[in-house]
């Protein structure tokens, strides 16, 4: 049997041992897996992962981080830590064995902790990820969204986590390679994506896959990808529809619960690796592979053939091979898909092509989607989810002092969108929401986080849902303000509004007298007299509001809706 079809090791214990392993676990100390946590641990345990048998020891970790092998020396590009409160890392002991459950309180597997170390997340994020910027989303996620510590050790599996979705598209290595054994094929190229697949896609992969002369593995990631990504079950439906378009039985696709860092090069490997466990025997890598979108420069992460470069640096350790990825365009005069470089007349041709940008600018102003780029079908999910913009919902954040005018600009700006009709809107205010949804928090750090996160959640869940949601907090943090801006752009638009009246303005109106008490005293951790506030650096608008009326600042805040097209006259 050829190599990438003989069974896999797998870090599951048997069906009998992990009942008695469940029921013992119940005593131990657990620790609630977040979710790329989870995603990381369904692929260790399949063998996906393969040969990690754990989350990284810091041995491990180290050499992981510093040049992309284990202590023992196999190659392995990416860092697979678990990473916990300070809290949480204080009530465990090195030995120890600890519970790892799923965010219903499931418990996935046990781990004994053999290593528990404060990592130095810059330098992780400057070798792993090549540069220490908050631009790149896993370098974000890793300072502002990982835990302080982490722990390695061995992972003992009792059952894979659950999905209720596509449960018939999901495998694991071992079900694929067992597939790849039934329908006889020995060479498998794998493709691998976060996004719909068009006719470009199309025509490319099945390119690959003749010129390998191989299958073909369509191989989506359905785990977390970059934020802002159309969801998986849109994609999911948009793959479904494609599939019909190749061969039949010369293609499979499955799904991949894997979380992606967008680590480009290092990426690349990891991608490969996983493939190979999964029985492939070829691998596509495009231009600028996993790539991350602009640094806080504004300039790419990687080289776009980066990517490319590393992975063919190390394809014959890997035991995989690389197929390029050929930057397809259609060639109208034609009417049909070649790879660009290979087009002798370009001159007296011409060339078609519609990028993710421009697609993306199509759907959200409803505009017309040529048959020559996509299938209708696919079209037609993608407009399903992603509405034209007059039709998203979205978050009119603002922020400011306490008396800065923001509760009178909300109310104006919340009649006025109701004039207009068409949505829902819902206002939440900051005293109103002191009032309900938080009504036991004070003025600490962590509780006017904790309100502001609070307000966040409500607000994506509206916009998520085709709302308008108006809140008025004073929100006086920007990492708070910039956390709920990521949770609500994964659904529509953020409009972060500065109401930006000065703090000896609104301290003179004292409308409420409190600037007064605060003055004496007599409040403590005062906005703007004794706790601080982080002026927004890069708001939508910023509102003058000393000379100007309340109703002419909503008005402004309408013009700059309508200039986004998120209303329509
Ligand atoms: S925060 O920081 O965003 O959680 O604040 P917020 O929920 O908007 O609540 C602000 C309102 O509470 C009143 N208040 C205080 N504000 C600031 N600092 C302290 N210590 C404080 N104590 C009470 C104040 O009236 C604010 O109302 P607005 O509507 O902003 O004037």
């Amino acid at each position: 049997m050829p190599q990438n079809l003989a069974p896999i090791p797998e870090l599951y214990v048997s069906y009998d041992s992990a009942q008695k392993l469940k029921a013992d676990a119940g005593d131990l100390i657990s620790h609630d897996l977040t979710p790329r946590q989870i995603c990381d641990l369904e692929l260790l345990m399949n063998g996906g992962f393969n040969p990690l048998k754990g989350f990284l020891s810091e041995e491990d970790y180290n050499g992981v981080v510093e040049n992309m092998r284990t202590a023992d020396g196999t190659l392995w590009p990416m860092p697979i830590t678990l990473d916990v409160t300070e809290k949480f890392a204080e009530t465990v002991e090195l030995g120890q064995d600890i519970a790892l459950r799923d965010q219903e309180g499931v418990i996935l597997a046990t781990m004994t902790v053999t290593d528990k170390w404060v990592p130095n997340k810059s330098r992780e994020a400057e070798k792993v990820f090549g540069a220490d910027d908050l631009a790149h989303p896993a370098v974000n996620y890793l300072h502002n969204h990982a835990g302080a510590v982490y722990l390695g050790g061995p992972v003992t599996g009792i059952q894979q986590p659950v999905h209720y979705d596509f449960r018939a598209r999901r495998d694991t290595p071992n079900e694929l390679r067992a597939y790849f054994r039934k329908m006889g094929w020995r060479k498998v190229v794998a493709f691998q994506t976060r996004n719909p697949l068009h006719r470009a896609h199309q025509e490319l992969t099945f390119r690959a896959a003749k010129e390998a002369q191989a299958n073909l593995l369509i191989h989506p990631v359905v785990g977390l990808t970059k934020p802002g990504d159309i969801d998986h079950f849109t994609r999911v439906r948009c793959y479904e529809a494609v599939l019909d378009q190749y061969p039949a039985s010369t293609t499979a696709m499955s799904l991949l619960n894997l979380a992606m860092r967008m680590a480009g090069p290092r990426e690349a490997v990891w991608h490969g690796l996983i493939r190979k466990n999964h029985g492939c025997t070829h691998f596509i890598v495009g231009r600028d592979h996993a790539g991350p979108g602009k640094n806080s420069a504004g300039d790419d992460f990687y080289g776009p053939y980066d990517a490319q470069d590393l992975f063919r640096e190390h394809q014959e350790e890997m035991g995989i091979e690389m197929v390029d990825f050929k930057h397809m365009v259609y060639v109208q005069d034609r009417a049909q898909y070649e790879p660009a470089d290979e087009i002798a007349d370009k001159d007296d041709v011409t060339i078609l092509n519609i990028s993710g940008t421009e697609l993306r600018r199509r759907l959200a102003e409803g505009l017309e989607i040529p048959e020559w780029f996509s299938f209708p079908t696919v079209v037609e999910e993608l407009r399903k989810t992603r509405p034209p913009r007059a039709k998203q919902g979205f978050t009119v954040f603002f922020t400011g002092f306490s008396g800065s005018g923001k509760s009178t600009i909300a109310n104006a700006l919340m009649v006025k969108l109701m004039e207009m009709g068409g949505r829902p809107v819902t206002l939440l205010d900051g005293d109103i929401v002191r009032k309900n949804l938080s009504s036991e928090l004070g003025f600490s750090k962590e509780h006017r986080d904790l309100n502001i996160r609070r307000i966040g959640y409500v607000a994506s869940e509206i916009t998520k849902n085709g709302g308008i949601a108006i809140c008025a907090p004073i929100a006086p943090y920007a990492s708070t303000r910039r956390a709920v801006r990521e949770d609500i752009e994964q659904f529509g638009a953020f409009i972060e509004v500065h109401v930006a009246t000065s703090i000896e303005e609104c301290e003179r109106r004292d409308r409420k007298g409190l600037y007064k008490l605060a003055r004496e005293g007599k409040i403590k951790e005062f906005t703007g007299i004794s706790d601080p506030y982080d002026v927004p650096e890069n708001p939508e608008i910023s509102l003058e509001t000393e000379s100007v009326e309340v109703d002419n600042c909503a008005h402004q805040v309408i013009l700059k809706l309508e200039s986004m097209g998120l209303i329509k006259g």
